[in-house]
């Protein structure tokens, strides 16, 4: 299957300039000539177009640069929509997190039951009234089960994208009282890092992979937020915490998703090279997409 690369340079979700240089770092790094390399066809689109900020004042203080937000995920949405019904798996780079929005409001028409992996030292589900920064970037999970702000709700006018039991997230160390009640209220589930810790990743992979498979999904989309690694390896983060995934956890992570067969499209975000040593970031971003498109050792 054709690999679609689409771009999207906003840092519209979060309070910190430079993610949205992410696309850049992440090509910078040789993401299309590692794919290749392992046999892939790869198209890259180039970036989804982003706006100068369309609105000077914040009119919402729990809700930073909503028209923002609406306008990239709109047009995100569109072309990932697209992309899905020239049956190419779409291969997207943020910009930080609040494009899961459109990324999954792109998904949604196409899977009537799409499983989630949601790889991020945060559970972003967070809403307007439970939100302590405002940031966008902190509430996608939470828009796509269909709470939260209804502009962003009802993008390409239908909610939910998502259901909330398909959701697995992975990796949590930092999680907001408002978030931990939805997860409790919405069953979602949770490896944080204590049960990977106990399990160890390759027994968390194979329980939210065969979970996945127990709910039939007919499709798989992974969110990968390089701040679920710890910051030792992803520095280049706008809000890095300690405690994280270490390399080979994460690595070990992406060769399971490959070998499970089930993956249908796939995100990085967050990558901040302002923030980075080197472009060291984006270098791991691309050496876990080497790892979850197939490459090996010997
Ligand atoms: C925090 C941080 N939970 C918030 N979220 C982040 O602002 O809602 N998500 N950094 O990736
Ligand atoms: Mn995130
Ligand atoms: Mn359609
Ligand atoms: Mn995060």
């Amino acid at each position: 299957k054709t690999i679609s690369i689409i771009g999207v340079p906003t840092d519209y979700g979060q309070a910190r300039r430079g993610v949205d240089m992410g696309p850049s770092a992440i090509r910078y790094a040789g993401v299309v000539e590692r794919l290749e390399a392992i046999g892939h066809t790869v198209q890259d689109q180039g970036d989804i177009r982003v706006s100068q900020k369309l609105v000077k004042a914040a009119i919402d203080k729990q809700l930073l640069n909503l028209e923002e937000v609406i306008d990239v995920s709109t047009s995100l949405a569109n072309r990932v929509h697209e992309v899905v019904a020239e049956k190419k798996f779409p291969l997207v780079f943020g910009g930080d997190h609040s494009i899961a929005i459109g990324t999954f409001a792109g998904l949604g028409e196409h899977y009537k039951n799409l499983g989630v992996i949601w790889f991020d030292a945060h559970a972003d589900l967070n809403t307007p009234d439970t939100t302590p920064s405002g940031n966008i970037h902190g509430m996608p999970l939470a828009v796509s089960i269909g709470i939260g702000d209804e502009r962003l709700v009802q993008i390409r006018k239908y909610a939910p994208k998502i259901k909330s039991k398909n959701i697995v997230i992975i990796g949590a160390r930092s999680v907001d009282p408002g978030e931990r009640e939805l997860i409790h209220e919405q069953g979602i589930k949770v490896y944080t890092m204590h049960e990977i810790d106990r399990l160890g990743m390759t027994r968390v992979m194979e329980n939210a992979l065969a979970y996945l498979k127990g709910l039939a999904v007919d499709g798989l989309h992974l969110s990968l937020d390089l701040d679920g690694l710890d910051p030792l390896y992803t520095p280049g983060v706008g809000t890095p915490v300690p405690g994280g995934m270490t390399y080979r956890e994460s690595h070990l992570a992406m060769e399971m998703l490959q070998e499970s067969g089930m993956l249908t499209s796939a995100e990085f975000v967050e990558v901040n090279p302002i923030l980075d040593e080197k472009n060291k970031t984006a270098d791991v971003a691309v050496a876990l997409i080497g790892s979850l498109f197939g490459e090996t050792l010997v």
